[in-house]
């Protein structure tokens, strides 16, 4: 659940505590309380609570046009395999500078497997996806069942499942990936273990097994093993059924019936189909088409995002900042950060944000301008 709040003034009050001794005492008072691991809060009130969120992090936009070339030169050089298990380049934030992290929460890269090449299996806590921008061929194994991968489907390793990576194909292969990496990492909760290397299947069918489980709309197995899990069964979301959804969202809007975010802007969730919440537990991910012409309402929100640009052309803007959108660009949006997005032709974006970790919290906000 997200509390919607109408804007408030910026009214920020000004403490007027001080931490500067005045007295000998005093100063020794001060000396005996860093001695002691102490901290009195009236020294950081307006750190530790601040009217509103002031986020590190800082809104951001990557560019595809520079983010591919870099990790195709990456394939020239670097090779991939046991140790350093991936081929990824992280978007880092500029408000976070030396951190892998495209926000507190969030982690996305482009991950790039040249032909022949393996990223091998392994397993770890952290939930991780795949956007496909462009092309196909790379197959995902996930505890052993082997996932295809084609332009705009959605391919989930929930936490603790094993995976890897096969590009059998004459040609590489670049993706985005997004984990929750940095919020796990602050909350010491991360655990990583190798896989076996050589023993997974080396073909891959055109539906995974989960896909033909779990991928039937609106049915559900009845079998006792297909019980309730908290992350989705379901490793692929195809994009045939993403753009059908859209299309059919806008469509009824056209017709005067109900099922889009706002007026020329489509959206859907990704979800667990045993439960209906979003995919993964601590990662929200969603598919938006925005009509050309059309603009979405500023709106911010607590907790941070990133988006993809997967197809046309527009622009974002971010606390009032303007930026040009094509093809693959990346954007992070920090929390609080308002954001309006406007299409010039047919705008299809992918987003992810930390959303489910902020509303099991009771920390979700948004604020319409
Ligand atoms: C990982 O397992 C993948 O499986 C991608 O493709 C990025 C970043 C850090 C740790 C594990 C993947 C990762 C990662």
């Amino acid at each position: 659940m997200t509390t919607d709040i109408t804007a408030v003034p910026d009214t920020t009050s000004a403490a007027d505590t001080t931490d500067t001794p005045h007295t000998a005492d005093e100063k020794q008072l001060y000396d005996d309380f860093a001695h002691h691991g102490l901290i009195p809060l009236w020294t950081q009130r307006e750190d530790l609570m601040p009217v509103r969120p002031t986020p590190k992090a800082i809104p951001h936009v990557w560019h595809w046009g520079d983010l591919y070339p870099l990790a195709a030169r990456a394939g020239e050089l670097v090779p991939v395999g046991r140790g350093g298990e991936r081929r990824a380049i992280a978007i880092s934030n500029p408000g976070l500078p030396g951190l892998p992290y495209a926000t507190p929460t969030l982690w996305a890269a482009i991950q790039y497997l040249g032909p022949g090449e393996v990223a091998p299996a392994h397993r770890h806590s952290q939930n991780a996806f795949r956007f496909v921008l462009e092309g196909e061929g790379v197959w995902t194994v996930v505890d052993g069942d082997p996932v295809a991968m084609r332009r705009g489907d959605l391919l989930l390793t929930p936490g603790w499942r094993f995976h890897g990576h096969h590009n059998p194909h004459p040609r590489p292969m670049a993706w985005l990936d997004g984990l929750d990496i940095p919020l796990v990492h602050s909350i010491d909760a991360g655990f990583f273990e190798f896989g076996e290397d050589g023993v997974e299947e080396r073909t891959t069918p055109h539906r995974s097994r989960a896909e033909r489980l779990w991928g039937q709309p609106g049915l559900r197995p009845v079998s006792a093993t297909a019980h309730d899990t908290p992350n989705s069964p379901l490793s692929a979301y195809r994009w045939e059924h993403t753009d059908a959804a859209l299309t059919a969202q806008l469509e009824l809007a056209a017709e005067g019936h109900p099922g889009v975010v706002e007026p020329g802007h489509a959206a859907v969730r990704f979800t667990n189909p045993t439960t209906g919440s979003d995919a993964l537990t601590t990662l929200r991910t969603e598919m938006h088409r925005i009509a050309g012409g059309q603009h979405t309402a500023a709106v911010r929100e607590t907790g941070s995002s990133v988006w993809q640009v997967f197809d046309g052309t527009g622009a974002i803007t971010l606390d009032g900042t303007r930026r040009d959108l094509a093809h693959g660009d990346l954007i992070a949006v920090p929390s609080w950060c308002q954001v309006t997005i406007e299409a010039h032709s047919d705008l299809d974006l992918f987003r992810f944000s930390d959303a489910p970790v902020m509303e099991r919290l009771n920390l979700a906000r948004r604020e319409y301008a």
